[in-house]
């Protein structure tokens, strides 16, 4: 048997504030299994341009990231924290991927096809995005990504554009595995659909409580006396689905009561973890940043090398 340290690789975009979603389907299983691997965990940043065109915003978005991961517990010794705009080796690899596959390849992908259906630009960036991550994970041979069940489509087009490489070029680059917990699904947003920062329908993990508060509170409800499924499917996250089945039976055709137990048991969650992020400073947060870069491209420029012997441009 293998003794190998494997590796596990995910990233967030900085595009606008993490919410629940984004914690329970990425960060929290990247968090419970990250000191059993050799771990990386990116800001996304070049990624968040398909949607964001505010610099202001990017840049205060990448400092609140990293806060954010340092909060919910991550060790900066443990981990390398890194931005992708650090490391210019991540756009070298995606322009190489992209010639691996085509563009109807490319226009199945669902998180595309969902943003065109909500009318969201369909600016390139969008389109060849899937490429560009499978560049974020392949640089560090990653073995495994912890991802929401809404990003698995695009760890299975890591795996084409890889074996298309590897068939062409000789056996160079690593496929990695997709971890995505069964339990935790897509998370709905206050509208029903998957909660999404361009969606604009999120709960702010970080947000004050009159932020969690109108976020629950406008949450959808289906018809009176049935379980509100939307307001459950959170409130599963923050306790045991046992218990939580009980209590709304009891508050049926009571959502505003288990709306606001919700509430409640959200803030229980976060109070702590967002005292400790008070005090986190941008100087803290440029640190890691710093010492990530550096770990980052070591690996990365490896793997690249490698990239560019196969292609002949060496
Ligand atoms: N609703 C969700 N349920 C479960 N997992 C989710 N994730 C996002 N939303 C949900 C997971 O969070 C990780 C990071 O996501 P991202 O920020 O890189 O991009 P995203 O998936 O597109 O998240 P958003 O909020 O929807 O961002 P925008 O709107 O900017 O595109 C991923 O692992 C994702 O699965």
């Amino acid at each position: 048997m293998s003794t190998e340290i494997k590796r596990l690789l995910t990233g967030l975009q900085p595009s606008g504030n993490l919410h629940i979603g984004n914690y329970f389907g990425a960060l929290k299983p990247f968090l419970d299994i990250y000191e059993n691997y050799e771990s990386y965990l990116m800001v996304a940043d070049y990624h968040a341009l398909t949607s964001l065109r505010d610099p202001e915003s990017l840049r205060r978005n990448t400092l609140n990231i990293v806060r954010d991961y340092l909060a919910v517990g991550l060790d900066p010794d443990k981990v390398v924290i890194f931005r992708q705009s650090d490391n210019q080796d991540h756009m070298e690899l995606a322009w190489i991927l992209n010639c691996m596959v085509t563009v109807p390849f490319l226009q199945q992908a669902h998180s595309y096809k969902d943003k065109l259906a909500k009318e969201l630009e369909p600016n390139v960036g969008l389109f060849t995005y899937p490429m560009l991550q499978a560049s974020d994970i392949v640089l560090y041979n990653t073995d495994l990504v912890p991802v929401g069940e809404d990003q698995r489509q695009h760890i299975e087009y890591t795996r084409e554009a890889v074996g298309k490489f590897n068939r062409t070029f000789g056996e160079t680059l690593k496929a990695p595995q997709e971890m995505i917990l069964k339990s935790v699904g897509i998370i709905p947003g206050t509208d029903g659909e998957k909660m999404s920062k361009s969606y604009k329908n999120t709960i702010p993990l970080f947000g004050t409580t009159s932020e969690i508060e109108k976020a629950v509170m406008s949450i959808v409800t289906d018809s009176q006396g049935e379980r509100p499924e939307n307001v459950y499917a959170i409130h599963k996250l923050f306790r045991q689905e046992k218990e939580l089945e009980s209590i709304y039976d009891e508050n049926r055709g009571r959502y505003g009561d288990s709306k606001k137990l919700l509430i409640a048991d959200i803030e229980k969650f976060i109070s702590p973890l967002r005292e400790k992020r008070s005090l986190i400073t941008d100087e803290d947060v440029k640190e890691v940043l710093k010492s990530g870069a550096e770990k980052a491209k070591s690996v990365s420029s490896k793997t690249l090398a490698t990239v560019r012997k196969a292609i002949g441009i060496d």
